[in-house]
């Protein structure tokens, strides 16, 4: 029981304010390269909102040149962990565990010159025999979430990160340790450490604390590329994360309803599609807003649950609302949207479209 109030109090404490990573093409370019000779440590402090990715993988970090050099650290889709020190065990790189949404974990792959291993919160979760030294690449690409490689783009893994290291040491081994769920520290085993929850809010660089000047830019480095968010807590409902959920979000949404989409788009519950049940999230947290400063989760001032009734009130709106009108999207809209939240005792879903049209689309 202790262990477990303890892992929460650190969770708790993750829960202040790090970098949101919403579109596949969010990227951070850093300066340089990481050496390693037969040891490795890469850790990351990281939480999901998807864990669906068409391509199969996405990109936490990467360091790679090719046929030289491929260090990364990735989530692939459905979840799983996935490590790679090239060449070790070349061509398979390592894999397991199912992470899901949601959750803050602390996440770590160790290469020690004789095993490999995987940890979650600091448990082992699996390992394999491996040998020789890790590839290195003059020549490399290195950044955190998307990369331009092998032709095309590695998505950026979808969620928030608080801290990221890599080292050029074995840092854990056995079954368990205890786990940081925070910002790492710098020693002189470090190869860079990001503090992204240090990142002022707006801001496009980020700086290397380990010393080593690997200085991150945001949204370079290929064509497409774009900027994760510093400094904000992502809000479920908030597409244009502007700490706020509202009509705005509401026409994102209804723009993208129905397509493939990711977090900007209005696909806040991680599957493939922008539908029904991210219309459920916008609303159930719609008229919320939270600050950087704030822990834990949005205030709760408005509105109340919504009724099903409503929601397909809702549902029916946004979707004519999908073909701008003459006069476009910019009517009265907190009046138009609370009035269909909340439509009133005389609702129900016989006289749903009547309700919408005597007394909302104005
Ligand atoms: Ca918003
Ligand atoms: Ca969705």
């Amino acid at each position: 029981m202790v262990v477990v109030s303890l892992l929460s109090l650190l969770r708790a404490a993750c829960a202040e304010q790090f970098t949101s990573f919403t579109r596949s093409t969010d990227t951070i370019s850093l300066l340089g390269n990481v050496t390693f000779a037969n040891q490795a440590t890469y850790e990351a402090t990281v939480l999901l909102t998807s864990t669906f990715y068409v391509t199969g993988e996405s990109e936490i970090w990467d360091s790679w040149q090719r046929a030289v050099q491929d260090t990364h650290f990735r989530i692939e889709d459905g979840g799983t962990l996935s490590a790679y020190a090239f060449p070790v065990n070349f061509p398979n790189e390592f894999s397991a565990g199912a992470l899901v949404t949601g959750v803050w974990y602390d996440l770590a792959y160790v290469y020690d010159g004789s095993q490999e291993r995987l940890y979650v919160d600091g448990d082992l979760l699996a390992s394999r025999p491996g040998s020789g030294n890790i590839g290195i690449g003059p020549g490399n690409i290195m950044t955190v979430g998307a990369i331009f490689r092998d032709g095309g783009i590695d998505p950026s893994f979808q969620g928030d990160i608080k801290s990221l290291r890599v080292s050029n040491i074995a840092r854990y081994s056995g079954n368990s340790y205890t786990p940081t769920f925070g910002d790492f520290t710098s020693d002189p085993s470090t190869l860079l450490l990001y503090d992204f929850d240090k990142v002022p809010t707006g801001s496009t660089i980020i700086s290397d604390l380990s010393g080593h000047g690997h200085t991150g830019t945001a949204g370079t480095g290929f064509t497409g590329a774009t900027s994760p968010t510093f400094g904000v807590v992502l809000l479920p409902g908030d597409a244009n994360l502007d700490d706020k959920v509202d009509f705005s979000d509401l026409v994102i949404l209804a723009q993208h309803y129905g397509q493939p989409g990711d977090w900007t788009d209005g696909n806040f519950n991680g599957d493939p599609t922008v539908d029904f049940a991210d219309l459920v999230i916008l609303a159930q947290h719609y008229g919320q807003s939270t600050n950087a400063s704030q822990v834990g989760p949005a205030s709760t001032a408005v509105p109340e649950p919504f009724s099903m009734p409503s929601l397909l009130l809702l549902a029916g709106g946004l979707l004519r609302w999908r073909r701008p009108s003459p006069r476009g999207i910019t009517g009265p809209t907190n009046r138009m949207v609370s009035c269909i939240l909340d439509p009133g005792p005389a609702a129900n879903p016989n006289g749903a479209a009547s309700t919408v049209s005597r007394n909302c689309s104005t």
